[in-house]
């Protein structure tokens, strides 16, 4: 964590705790001021050390938040907030994971009932307390009831977007040691999968003691939970990080063991059994010349001791690809590994060749500060620009139902829009417009940077129809179509609510199209396949909203667009420049539905992604 990212989330605890002790404006200002400050170019230790003029210069930072700032930096600590967490000795965290429960609810329970836990919030609504509280009634409490496992499970896992940079740092670090041969991060994380149970992390080293304590050592790690030989496992930042420290020679081996999935390694492994070979994580063997070479050799488990189960004659294990290999198999991307057909495709030269995030050639879902973005038009283009984009689709908030207070756009703010973006286009150098020009390097344009189109997040309302005016709808480049209210339907009407939007006319892509926060709130569940199919037909491209936070379209609805024959379109949904480099998360997503590059429009050229929105 960035001491950025440090301030801001106590900026936000600082939030969480004002409210819940009913203080009004002054929660939302500190909110205002973590984001700013996470933002923020400067490292904030810095400006701290220049005094609170300095940290005052941030964006949205007043002088009473930033004399805090510098308090942090010189004593450790805020007394202000001290003094909240011990008035409300509360786990925030835990109890806002429950859909419905706000700080505000955590403040009153807690005065009222002394609720502290997840634990003691579901023993008080079991006991029907919470009906009795002021305020709360008898369906809010059967709703907290309701939502109380999703909130528990949800804690177990990390989102990906908050436990890969973690494994980044981690993996930066150990390869940056003397005695590491190789490294690569493994299990879930190395699969892009939505939530991360625990990091895993494989070394390979001939110094296996040194780099464990190197490991253990890591100036980012907050404890050490235990440390062997050749393994060891740490927390940093609220994540279990595994690390395991192999041989050279048997790398490729425990890099495709601990990748996983486990459902992949078992169909991996009897495919060797097929060919006389035993697989495990410290080789692929061959046991056709060894008597007894029982299951133990191919177990997988702790059963058998490691010699015994590096038996026969060494075929692969060095390199990962030298495994796939020797079985007659492609190499199988790691996003693929869910034991979801692609060992038999891989075996048949069948697997797809994925789309990498290289290949994105623009976003098409952005905000700006017209609606609830942090920067200007001109920052995002130029933001795109720099990140060597094609084209960037202006794309902030319509108006409409779930779109907080007056952060929509209405139909006259459009029109105003579309003459502010000509001009911000105009500002930013090297900047054209899309629908007026095939884009950076081409045709007439050859000496444009950047093609910019003007679009909209409209909203879908509950029974599926578009809350913008369709003529409107019909002046901007593009239209995202979001859902954004009613995320508790039921599936029947979310269904035909989705159909209803992929088929009107003017909607290009159908955005986030369930609604989820990971870890936070299902969203609908949809008929997946019927709304994809009605996509497919109307043109209309489903999102992969590569927010971590959301992740929506998730890899098994993105692999039934594509067999439906619908597009996808990989957007960040930024709300800043920052944000834009939520690409990956995206892109990985994408790949575990399969895609390809011709499968995602913003992949294709300007001219291309014209054709696609004149159709
Ligand atoms: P997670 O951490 O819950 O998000 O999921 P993974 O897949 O990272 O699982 P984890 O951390 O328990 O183990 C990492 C990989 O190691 C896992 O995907 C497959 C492999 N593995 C670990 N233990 C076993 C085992 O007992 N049998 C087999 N076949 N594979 C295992
Ligand atoms: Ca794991
Ligand atoms: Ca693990
Ligand atoms: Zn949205």
């Amino acid at each position: 964590m960035s001491r950025n990212d440090e301030v801001a989330a106590l900026l936000e605890e600082f939030a969480d705790l004002l409210e819940a002790t009913g203080v009004e404006y002054k929660p939302t200002a500190y909110r205002r001021a973590a984001e700013n400050v996470r933002e923020h170019t400067a490292p904030i230790e810095n400006l701290a050390g220049e005094g609170e003029d300095a940290v005052a210069e941030i964006d949205r930072v007043g002088d009473a938040i930033a004399s805090k700032i510098v308090e942090y930096f010189q004593t450790g600590e805020i007394e202000e907030l001290e003094d909240l967490r011990e008035e409300l000795p509360v786990d925030m965290a835990g109890l806002t994971a429950v859909e419905g429960v706000g700080p505000k609810t955590v403040g009153s329970l807690y005065e009222a009932l002394g609720v502290t836990t997840l634990d003691e919030l579901e023993a008080a609504a079991e006991a029907g307390e919470i009906q009795t509280v002021s305020g709360f009634g008898a369906k809010t409490e059967e709703n907290i009831l309701e939502n109380i496992p999703f909130a528990r499970e949800a804690r177990k896992r990390t989102r990906l977007g908050d436990a890969r940079p973690v494994a980044d740092a981690a993996l930066a670090y150990l390869t940056d040691l003397d005695a590491v041969a190789s490294a690569e991060v493994c299990g879930s994380i190395r699969r892009w999968r939505a939530t991360i149970g625990d990091i895993d992390l494989l070394v390979a080293s001939d110094a296996h003691e040194s780099v464990v304590e190197a490991f253990t050592g890591w100036p980012e790690a907050d404890a050490t939970i235990e440390a062997g030989t050749g393994k060891a496992s740490v927390r940093a930042d609220g994540t279990r990080v595994d690390l395991r420290v192999v041989d050279a020679a048997e790398f490729g081996a425990a890099l495709q063991y601990f990748t996983g999935s486990r459902a992949h390694n078992v169909a991996v492994r009897n495919r060797a059994i097929d060919r006389d070979l035993k697989l495990n994580e410290y080789g692929l063997f061959d046991v056709s010349g060894v008597d007894d070479a029982d299951g133990d050799a191919n177990a997988g488990d702790d059963g058998a001791d490691a010699d015994s189960r590096r038996v026969g004659e060494r075929v692969a294990g060095e390199t990962e690809a030298g495994v796939y290999e020797a079985l007659d198999m492609a190499f199988v991307p790691p996003e693929l590994r869910e034991d979801n057909g692609e060992v038999e495709a891989a075996a048949a030269g069948e697997l797809p060749e994925l789309v990498e995030t290289g290949d994105l050639r623009g976003d098409l879902h952005t905000h700006t500060d017209w609606s609830d973005g942090g920067f200007s038009i001109a920052e995002m283009i130029e933001a795109a620009a720099e990140r060597g984009y094609d084209y960037h689709v202006v794309s902030d908030h319509a108006a409409g139902p779930g779109i907080f207070g007056n952060t929509g756009l209405d139909e006259a703010d459009i029109a105003e829009q579309a003459a502010a973006v000509e001009d911000a286009v105009s500002e930013v150098d090297g900047a054209v417009m899309g629908r007026e020009s095939d884009g950076a390097g081409a045709g007439d344009d050859a000496d444009a940077r950047i093609a910019v189109f003007h679009g909209i997040e409209a909203n879908i309302d509950a029974e599926g129809a578009i809350t913008t005016d369709d003529a409107t709808l019909a002046d901007l480049d593009l239209v995202v179509a979001s859902p954004h209210s009613a995320l508790g339907q039921d599936d029947d009407a979310a269904t035909e609510r989705l159909i209803r939007a992929v088929e009107h006319p003017h909607v290009d892509v159908l955005g986030h199209p369930t609604g989820r926060i990971i870890n936070s709130r299902p969203g609908i569940s949809p008929d997946i396949e019927a709304v994809v199919a009605a996509a497919a037909d109307a043109g209309t491209a489903i999102e992969v909203n590569a927010n971590p936070a959301r992740l929506d379209a998730d890899g098994d609805a993105v692999r039934a667009a594509i067999d439906a024959g619908a597009a996808i379109a990989v957007n960040t949904d930024a709300h800043s420049p920052r944000e834009l480099d939520n690409a990956r998360y995206g892109v990985h997503t994408a790949r575990r539905g399969w895609a390809e590059t011709a499968d995602v429009i913003n992949a294709r050229s300007t001219a291309g992604l014209r054709e696609f929105l004149d159709d």
